[in-house]
């Protein structure tokens, strides 16, 4: 079961991934009539029919990127990458093809389906809707470098830099608070806060030590006040736990060095994602891309930082 991913993002081969499906759809049902609520009271998925024109295929990520047409109720037009749960439905399209799916969206993750080839004259795109930003070829932080310095400010309006975290482990990674897609920025913070549960749970040493940094790539919205008000729905208790926001070119510089694509288009933000963790000496000692990894792994790179002879052998 660790190939499941809470993002819904699938590993494997798809014989595996139907088989994780089934056990998924399984764990779900017990879980459901654990809570007295019969199996057929999942909440079904909210679905949109969508056309748009791919515009890259990352099947290392199981992700297609399209630009695609304003989804009525949902969002406005805009390129971004969506996940697919079958491969076979996409497996064969190439950047260019006009296409026509559904975007199902549930509570922690959406996906899209029946994603079929259509006439490129029928897909609706804004006329004015921007090109796609080329891929610019940035130099990207890797395991094992420093953590540049950085200026920003929290959503307790205090300043904070690399040495507000020196000495200690800091995991932190990108989001903006306005992301609609639950299977990325609320994901991230989803999983920020169960790694931070699970610390506390287990490792109340390592849960005082390690700090955790939110940074918003959407700078002129973002503001201390807003970050604050953002926090407060996801986690009680942050202490350690640091939402930040910058100056745009602040916000730039960190997002390319980290290598994360930040495009802002029709009043949202087409981006990707990028969980590093820092130790106490500032060195990135793991990276993580996209929205698959588990808090549990990370958990466990965090317990590799404090090494705390009272805790040794707690395996939990
Ligand atoms: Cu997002």
């Amino acid at each position: 079961m660790t190939q499941i991913k809470a993002a819904g993002v699938w590993i494997g081969d798809e014989r595996s991934m139907k088989s994780l499906l089934t056990l998924l759809a399984l764990g779900l049902a017990l879980v459901t009539v654990g809570c007295k609520k019969p199996v057929a009271s999942l909440p079904a998925p909210r679905t949109y029919e969508v056309k748009g024109i791919v515009r890259s295929l990352n099947f290392a990520e199981h992700q297609v990127i399209i630009q695609h047409e304003d989804v009525p109720g949902f969002m406005p037009s805009m390129t971004m990458p969506f996940a697919y749960r079958s491969l076979q439905e996409v497996e064969a399209l190439s950047v260019g093809d006009a296409i026509s799916f559904r975007l199902a969206v549930d509570d922690r993750n959406s996906w899209i389906e029946g994603v079929r080839k259509v006439d490129a004259a029928t897909v609706n795109l804004p006329k004015d809707s921007m090109p796609v930003a080329p891929t610019v070829k940035v130099e990207r932080l890797k395991e094992g470098d420093a953590l540049p310095d950085f200026a920003l400010t929290d959503d307790r309006s205090q300043p904070i830099t690399r040495a507000t975290f020196a000495r200690k482990p800091l995991l932190l990674t990108f989001i903006f608070t306005r992301c609609p897609v639950p299977n990325f920025c609320p994901l991230m913070s989803r999983n920020f806060a169960e790694i931070r549960k699970e610390l506390a749970e287990h490792d109340p040493a390592d849960a005082a030590t390690a700090q955790f940094l939110s940074i918003s790539f959407d700078p002129t919205f973002d503001t201390p006040e807003r970050l604050a008000e953002y926090a407060s729905h996801i986690a009680t208790d942050r202490g350690g736990w640091h939402f930040a926001c910058g100056v745009p070119e602040e916000i730039a510089r960190l997002t390319k060095a980290f290598s994360v694509y930040v495009q802002p288009e029709s009043g949202t933000i087409v981006h990707g994602l990028c969980t590093a963790l820092v130790a106490g000496d500032g060195t990135i000692t793991r990276i993580w891309r996209g929205n698959s990894w588990e808090p549990s792994e990370v958990v466990a790179a965090i317990r590799t930082l404090t090494p705390n002879p009272n805790l040794a052998g707690n395996g939990k």
